[in-house]
C-alpha cells in the first residue's frame, strides 16, 4: 500500500519542491538568485570566481534533487549496500563533471554566456580537491563515479582533510619545496555539513576483561572526540542516481578537555588531531600516533554510521552481512575489523564465534602493493596505548596461532606477559582454542605439522623490538575475499606476501579485479574533441558508448580510413597546442608543438624509475651532441615532460627531481640540440594538470622494475586518449598489451621471474657497471663530472645504481634505449603511427571502471543495481 505522507498537506509540500533545471532560462534564473541571495553580490561586482560559486551553487541544487530522491529510495527499498572505506579520494574538480553527468553542459555554457561569462574561465576557477597521494586515491574517485553511473547502492567513507596533498614548488637550485594546500579557504559548495550526524570516538584509557569467560571487556577513560559528517554528492552519468561520499571531521567533545588538559596542552594536543592532512608523509613530522588515531577515528565513525543504518532495518544482527559489504581500500581501514568485533561482543553481547562469522562475511580487502617496505605495520605498544581494547581483540584473533606455536615448540619458550596482559586473556583464549570453530585455526598445525616457520610467517604479530601488527595479515584473515589490482599483481599476492594464507584457506578467497578508470572524466571531459569524433564515427549516442566502453571497438575499421586518420591526428595536434598554451600562460615557457610528446607523470619513486628516463634523456642528448648538424636534422624532435611529487622525506626521489630540473636547464639552453630535444619538469602535478597533459601525449612511460607496480592507472588514461605506451612487462601494462596487441606497445626490460636472480647477482657476483653497461656508465660519469652543474650533489643518487642497483637500471638500460629507438622509428611513419593510436583507443574498453565496479558488485559484494524511479 501507499505510504502515508508524514506531515501536513502532501500537495502543498510537493508544490514547494524544487525540480531539476532543464533549460537555459531556469538555469540563468537560479544562477542570478544565488548571486543575489547566497553570495550577496550583483552583476557589477561579480568576477569569474563569484560566477564559479554561483554556478556551483545552482548545480548543487540540481544534485540535491537527485541525491534526496536516491537516499529516500535506498531507505525504502533497503537493498544490500556496499561501503568503500578509503583514506583517500582524489576527486580533482567537480563542476565540469557534475554538468556532464547531469547532462547540462550545453545549457550552462549558453546560460553563463547570456550573463556575460565564459564557461571555460568559470571552470578554471575551481580548486582541486586533492585528498590523496596518488593512484590509490584517484582509483577511489573513479569507483565512486562508476558506482553511481551503474546505479549501485554504494557510499564512500573518508576523512575531511583541512589540507590536501602539499603544493609542490621548485627552488632555483631545482629542489622540491612543499607548501600547505588549505583547499577549504574558499567556501566549498560541494559539501553538505551534517552537524546533526555525530558520533563519539574514544582513544586511550583502560580495557578490562569481564573475566567471565565470555571474552567481553569494558573500555573506559581516555579521551573522546566527536566525528561530524560532511556529505559530498556523487552524481551518476546519465542517471538520477546520486550517491554519497561521507567525510568525517573531528571536533573536540565539549567538557572533556577541561579535566584532561590545562589550557596550554589543549591547543597542542587537540588542534593537532583536529587538523587533518591528506598527505601520508606529513606523518613523518606529525607523528605515527596521529596517523593511527586518524585511521581509527574514521573507521569507528564509519562503522557507527553503518550500524545505525542497519539497525533501522530491524533485522537480527546475524543478517548484517546480507545487507552490508565493506570494502577496505588497502590496509588503512583494517582497524574496522577489530572495531566491529568490539562492538558486536562488548556492546551487542554477541558470542565471539558469532561475531567473527559476521565480520568475516562483511569485509573485503584490496591490496595495492607487494613491496615489503610498503606493507603497513603498527607497533604493538603503540596500539596497546591508543586502542587497548583493540589490541586485546587482535591477540584474541591470533591467540590460538600463538598457542599452536607454543605447543609445537614444546613449551620451550615462556608465555610472554606482554602478549597476554591478564590471566583472563589466557583462559579466554584457551577456552576458544577448545571451541569447535577454532578447529580451523588449530588446523594450521594439523595441516602442516611441525612447520614452525610457517606459523611464525603467518602470525598477525611480527616478532622484534618492538613487536608489530601486520595489517595485511589482519585484513586477510578478517575478510571474505582478498584481491589484487591487476592479473600479475594478484598472482604475486597469491604467491608471495599471502602465500601461506592461500595454502591454508584455499585459493578461491584470493581473486583479481583489474583496475579501471572512468571514461567520463578521462576521455569525454579531458578530450572533448576526440569524444565528439568517436561519437560521430560510432554513430551512437555518446551516452551509449560512455557507459559501454567496449563499443570503442567499432573504431577499428576507421584506422584504415585516411580522412578519419587526418581528423584523429588533428585533434592530437590541437591537444598539444592546448598544453603548450597552458604551459606558456602558467610557466612562461615556449614549447615546440611539432615534436613527439613523451610523458612520464606519477609519484616520484625509485621503483617507478624516473631515473631510468632522465638517464635515457641524457643519453639522447650526448648522442645528439656527437652528431653533425646534417645528421641531427634526420632525428625526430622530442619534447620530454615529467611531473610528480616526491615524499618530503624521500631524499633520493627529491634528488631525481633536482637532476631532471638541472638537465632541463642545460639542454634547453644548448643551441646545438634544443631544436631536437627539450625537457620540462612541470611543478605541482595534480588531477587537473593530468587532464591537460594526457590528451597531448604521443608516448607515455610506465617503466617500473618488473613486479613492482601493482597496476598503474595512468597507463590506461593515456592509451584511452590514443597515446602509445612505452613500458615494462608489469602491472596493467600486460593486460593493455593483451588488448591492443603487442605490436601497438613498446615493451622492454627483464621479466618478473628474472628479478630475484638479478638482484642476487648484484649482491654476490657484482660486475662493474663499466663492463656490464658501458652506455649507462658513460651517462653516469658525465653527471658525476658536472655536465649539469652541481658536481658531487648527485653522487648518492648515482651510487644507488653503481652499488646494489636494487631496481635493476643497469640490467634494463640497453633494452630501454633500444625501445626508445623503436619509438623513433615507428613515429617516423606518421600514417602507421596514427593507425596504432586509433587501434589503441579502440581496444581500451576493458579498462573502464564501470567494468571493474561491476566485478566487485557481482563477485565480491553481492549488491545489485537499484535504479531510481522518477516519481517518488
Ligand atoms: O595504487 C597505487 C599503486 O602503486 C598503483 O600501481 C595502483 O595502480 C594504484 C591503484 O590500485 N598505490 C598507491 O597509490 N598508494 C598510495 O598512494 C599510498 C598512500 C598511503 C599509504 C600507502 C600507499
Amino acid at each position: 500500500g501507499k505510504e502515508k505522507w508524514p506531515r501536513g498537506d502532501e500537495k502543498v509540500w510537493k508544490a514547494g519542491m524544487r525540480s531539476l533545471d532543464k533549460d537555459v532560462e531556469s538555469i540563468t534564473k537560479s544562477f542570478v538568485n544565488h548571486v543575489q541571495t547566497s553570495l550577496a553580490r550583483q552583476a557589477h561586482n561579480l568576477d569569474d570566481l563569484g560566477a564559479y560559486q554561483a554556478a556551483a551553487l545552482s548545480v548543487r541544487d540540481n544534485l540535491l534533487v537527485n541525491w534526496n530522491k536516491t537516499q529516500l529510495q535506498y531507505m525504502r527499498k533497503s537493498p544490500k549496500r556496499a561501503y568503500y572505506l578509503s583514506l583517500e579520494f582524489l576527486m580533482g574538480r567537480t563542476l565540469d563533471n557534475a554538468l556532464l553527468n547531469l547532462g547540462l553542459k550545453d545549457e550552462y555554457k549558453d546560460g553563463v554566456r547570456l550573463l556575460g561569462f565564459n564557461i571555460e574561465d568559470i571552470l578554471e576557477q575551481e580548486r582541486d580537491a586533492a585528498l590523496g597521494n596518488g593512484g590509490l586515491g584517484r582509483l577511489a574517485a573513479c569507483y565512486l563515479d562508476s558506482s553511481a553511473s551503474q546505479e549501485l547502492p554504494l557510499w564512500g567513507y573518508g576523512l575531511r582533510y583541512k589540507y590536501g596533498i602539499f603544493k609542490q614548488l621548485i627552488s632555483p637550485e631545482g629542489n622540491q619545496l612543499e607548501a600547505p594546500d588549505p583547499w577549504l579557504e574558499h567556501q566549498n559548495p560541494w559539501e553538505l555539513p551534517r552537524l546533526d550526524v555525530a558520533y563519539e570516538v574514544r582513544f586511550y584509557g583502560r580495557a578490562e576483561r569481564l573475566g567471565d569467560g565470555s571474552g567481553r571487556a569494558l573500555w573506559t577513560g581516555g579521551q573522546e572526540v566527536l566525528a561530524i559528517a560532511y556529505d559530498v554528492m556523487i552524481p551518476g552519468y546519465n542517471t538520477a542516481t546520486t550517491n554519497n561520499l561521507r567525510l568525517w571531521e573531528s571536533k573536540p567533545k565539549r567538557g572533556f578537555d577541561l579535566n584532561s588538559f590545562n589550557a596550554g596542552n589543549y591547543e597542542g594536543a587537540l588542534s593537532r588531531f583536529v587538523v587533518l592532512f591528506a598527505d601520508f608523509f606529513a606523518y613523518r613530522t606529525f607523528g605515527k600516533e596521529l596517523r593511527l588515531k586518524q585511521q581509527y577515528f574514521w573507521t569507528a565513525a564509519s562503522l557507527s554510521d553503518i550500524l545505525r543504518r542497519f539497525k533501522n532495518l530491524n533485522k537480527p544482527m546475524s543478517e548484517f552481512p546480507e545487507f552490508v559489504a565493506i570494502q577496505l581500500n588497502d590496509t588503512h581501514p583494517t582497524l574496522a575489523i577489530p572495531e566491529l568485533m568490539r562492538i558486536l561482543i562488548d556492546e551487542e553481547d554477541l558470542h565471539w564465534d558469532a561475531a567473527w562469522k559476521i565480520v568475516t562475511n562483511t569485509f573485503f580487502y584490496t591490496n595495492h602493493t607487494v613491496l615489503p617496505e610498503a606493507l603497513e605495520k603498527w607497533s604493538v605498544p603503540l596500539v596497546e596505548h591508543v586502542l587497548p581494547r583493540h589490541m586485546q581483540i587482535i591477540y584474541d584473533i591470533v591467540g590460538p596461532i600463538y598457542f599452536c606455536t607454543l605447543i609445537i615448540l614444546h613449551l620451550t619458550c615462556q608465555l610472554d606477559r606482554t602478549c597476554f596482559s591478564s590471566k583472563a586473556s589466557v583462559s579466554f583464549i584457551y577456552a576458544r582454542l577448545c571451541a569447535l570453530t577454532m578447529i580451523k585455526t588449530v588446523a594450521v598445525e594439523k595441516k602442516f605439522p611441525g612447520d614452525r616457520e610457517r606459523l611464525a610467517r603467518m602470525s598477525l604479530i611480527e616478532e622484534g623490538q618492538p613487536k608489530q601488527v601486520r595489517m595485511a595479515h589482519l585484513a586477510c584473515v578478517g575478510s571474505r575475499k582478498v584481491n589484487g589490482v591487476a592479473e600479475l599483481h594478484s598472482d604475486l599476492v597469491r604467491t608471495t606476501i599471502l602465500k601461506d594464507f592461500v595454502e591454508f584457506e584455499g585459493i578461491s578467497k584470493f581473486g583479481n579485479v583489474t583496475n579501471g578508470i572512468t571514461p567520463r572524466r578521462w576521455l569525454d571531459q579531458c578530450n572533448p574533441e576526440l569524444s565528439a569524433l568517436i561519437t560521430k564515427a560510432l554513430k551512437l549516442e555518446k551516452s551509449v558508448w560512455l557507459k559501454d566502453l567496449t563499443k570503442l571497438e567499432g573504431l577499428l575499421p576507421f584506422a584504415e580510413n585516411k580522412a578519419f586518420r587526418k581528423e584523429w591526428a588533428g585533434i592530437k595536434q590541437r591537444n598539444k597546442e592546448r598544453l603548450a598554451h597552458y604551459i606558456e600562460t602558467t610557466l612562461g615557457l615556449t614549447i615546440n608543438t611539432k615534436a613527439l610528446f613523451d610523458v612520464q607523470i606519477k609519484r616520484l619513486h625509485e621503483y617507478k624509475r624516473q631515473t631510468l628516463n632522465i638517464l635515457g634523456v641524457i643519453h639522447r642528448y650526448l648522442t645528439l651532441k656527437n652528431m653533425t648538424p646534417a645528421q641531427r636534422k634526420k632525428v625526430n624532435n622530442r619534447v620530454v615532460f615529467f611531473a610528480g611529487k616526491a615524499a618530503p622525506g624521500y631524499y633520493i626521489a627529491k634528488l631525481t627531481i633536482r637532476l631532471i630540473v638541472n638537465v632541463a636547464r642545460t639542454i634547453n639552453a644548448d643551441p646545438d640540440t634544443r631544436d631536437y630535444l627539450t625537457l620540462y619538469f612541470l611543478p605541482d602535478y595534480s588531477v587537473s594538470l593530468a587532464e591537460v597533459l594526457i590528451p597531448a601525449s604521443d608516448i607515455s612511460q610506465h617503466i617500473s622494475t618488473a613486479g613492482t607496480e601493482a597496476s598503474g592507472t595512468s597507463n590506461m588514461k593515456f592509451c584511452l586518449n590514443g597515446g602509445l605506451l612505452l613500458g615494462t612487462v608489469d602491472g596493467a601494462n600486460i593486460e593493455i598489451a593483451e588488448e591492443v596487441g603487442e605490436s601497438n606497445v613498446f615493451f622492454f626490460g627483464h621479466l618478473t621471474p628474472a628479478v630475484e636472480d638479478l638482484r642476487y647477482q648484484h649482491l654476490y657476483h657484482h660486475i662493474p657497471i663499466e663492463k656490464k653497461c658501458p652506455a649507462l656508465a658513460h651517462v653516469l660519469n658525465q653527471v658525476s663530472l658536472g655536465l649539469f652543474g652541481d658536481n658531487e650533489v648527485y653522487e648518492p643518487l648515482l651510487n644507488t645504481i653503481r652499488q646494489g642497483d636494487y631496481y635493476l637500471l643497469s640490467d634494463d638500460f640497453d633494452s630501454y634505449i633500444a625501445a626508445l629507438a623503436m619509438v623513433d622509428e615507428a613515429y617516423s611513419d606518421t600514417e602507421e603511427w596514427i593507425k596504432k593510436s586509433i587501434r589503441t583507443t579502440a581496444k581500451m574498453g576493458k579498462f573502464s571502471s564501470d567494468r571493474a565496479i561491476n566485478e566487485y558488485a557481482e563477485s565480491y559484494w553481492n549488491i545489485e543495481a537499484t535504479p531510481i524511479t522518477p516519481h517518488s
